[in-house]
């Protein structure tokens, strides 16, 4: 039998025909859709918009949440095979629907009252609404309690002062999920981003995620209603607690883009003649391949296994961290990797791996650093807290 060398364990076994139903679904959509775009996004620094209705129209907007609310009712392993089927094309597309999904339509459903999830949900599960999620101040990014947003009461209404840095959907989106300091702790307010005070600019020169959009959010004494804030947001809790939605979903995404870069390396190793015979023929090479594979194999083993304890409801923040932290090092390394297997042919988007290793960059800062990571770790092995 001759095993498939992106799945050598063969996990494809262990998914149910729903699962590999969607997986097949967001794969052909990647393939015939993204995949002859995505390099010129890239270098154009472009957001590929015009996909977004189609990623509505696949469900993959909010899926794992009820129909009622627009969504598709997904499970835990579905959603983690959207995330790893997207990153398969570009980090950049996968984020686009971390933020939608699990950043903002996520918050709403959880923590939102009845009228804001019926207001909210539909739109944004239909691509009409897009969403950013702003947490991160320029002084503020590991240490997200030290944030100086704040909103005030003035009679009946909130006044939101203050700005957020490095927010992905920033410029495009129609509502802003602002995090902010109150007297009794922080909470998340719902802010359509035409209101008045409100301004965006998109950060420049971003070598990675270039097919993303990432912007600064500047709120000068925004004014929204009480029906606004987010009611069951309570404290520093609310917004990490979507972190672990985001970050579960990044663990499987980036298992996409180091399989994407390990199957062109393959290819290309096996057509590339040097010295007389394929490269791909050296042991050096092999061992190389061989060694991705084995890592790959690793962080997909460590991706459904969480993805299991998600769906039985026992998952941990500290297994999230883990395999956020191993799933991306991962994927990081391979990437880089790979680029140097290609040659001088790596260091153009005419291949993939250069843009999965500069998108990786950010997508091992965002969501908690690879320190921050180890740190939950080692927290959560020790007892002591190294923050
Ligand atoms: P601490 O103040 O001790 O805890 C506050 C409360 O929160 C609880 N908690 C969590 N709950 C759910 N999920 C988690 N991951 C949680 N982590 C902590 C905690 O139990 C406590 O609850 P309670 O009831 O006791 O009040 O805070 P901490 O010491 O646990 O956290 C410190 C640290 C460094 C881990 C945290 O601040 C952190 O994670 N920092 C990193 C910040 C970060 O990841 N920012 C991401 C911004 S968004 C983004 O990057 C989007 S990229 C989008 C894209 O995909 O494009
Ligand atoms: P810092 O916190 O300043 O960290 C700098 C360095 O110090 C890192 O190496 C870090 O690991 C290290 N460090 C920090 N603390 C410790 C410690 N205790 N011990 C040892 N080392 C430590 N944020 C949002 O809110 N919404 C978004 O949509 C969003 N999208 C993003 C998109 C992109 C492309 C990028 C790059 C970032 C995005 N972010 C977003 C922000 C992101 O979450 C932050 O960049 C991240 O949390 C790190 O914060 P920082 O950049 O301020 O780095």
């Amino acid at each position: 039998m001759v095993l498939d060398p992106s799945d050598l364990y063969d996990l494809d076994a262990e998914l149910t025909p729903e699962e590999r139903a969607v997986r097949e679904s967001v794969a052909r959509f990647v393939d015939t859709r993204l995949l002859p775009i995505i390099a010129e996004c890239f270098d154009a620094g472009r957001f590929p918009s015009e996909l977004v209705g189609e990623l509505a129209g696949l469900g993959l907007l909010g899926s794992t949440l009820p129909q009622e609310f627009g969504g598709g009712g997904l499970g835990p392993v579905a959603y983690g095979l959207v995330c790893q089927e997207l990153e398969r094309g570009d980090s950049g597309l996968r984020s686009f629907v971390s933020v939608q999904s699990s950043l903002c339509m996520y918050p709403i459903h959880a923590y939102g009252s009845e009228e804001q999830k019926r207001r909210w949900l539909p739109p944004m599960a239909r691509g009409e609404v897009i969403g950013c999620f702003g947490l991160t101040e320029a002084h503020a990014g590991s240490d997200p309690a030290s944030m100086r947003t704040q909103a005030r009461r003035d009679g009946g209404d909130w006044l939101i002062r203050g700005a957020k840095t490095w927010i992905t959907n920033g410029s495009i989106a129609q509502l802003a999920v602002v995090w902010a300091r109150t007297g009794a702790g922080v909470s998340g307010f719902l802010v359509p981003t035409d209101a008045r005070g409100f301004a965006r600019t998109p950060i420049p020169r971003k070598m990675s995620l270039r097919a993303s959009d990432t912007a600064a959010l500047y709120l000068d004494d925004v004014r929204v209603p009480d029906s606004a804030r987010l009611p069951g947001a309570q404290g520093l809790k609310a917004p990490l607690g979507c972190l672990t939605q985001a970050r579960y979903g990044i663990a499987w995404g980036a298992i996409g883009a180091a399989v994407a870069c390990h199957r062109e390396a393959i290819a290309y190793t096996r057509e590339r003649v040097l010295f007389g015979r394929p490269v791909a023929a050296t042991q050096s090479v092999q061992l190389r391949l061989a060694d991705m594979a084995r890592r790959i194999t690793l962080a997909q083993l460590m991706a459904l296994r969480l993805g299991r304890l998600k769906e039985s409801g026992r998952m941990q923040p500290t297994q999230v961290s883990l395999a956020k932290w191993n799933n991306v090092r991962t994927a990081l390394d391979i990437a880089r990797e790979c680029r140097d297997l290609l040659g001088a042919a790596g260091i153009t988007t005419d291949h993939a791996a250069i843009r999965h290793a500069l998108n990786l960059e950010s997508v091992i800062t965002y969501e908690g650093t690879e320190t921050v990571h180890q740190l939950v770790v080692g927290r959560e092995l020790t007892g002591i807290s190294a923050f």
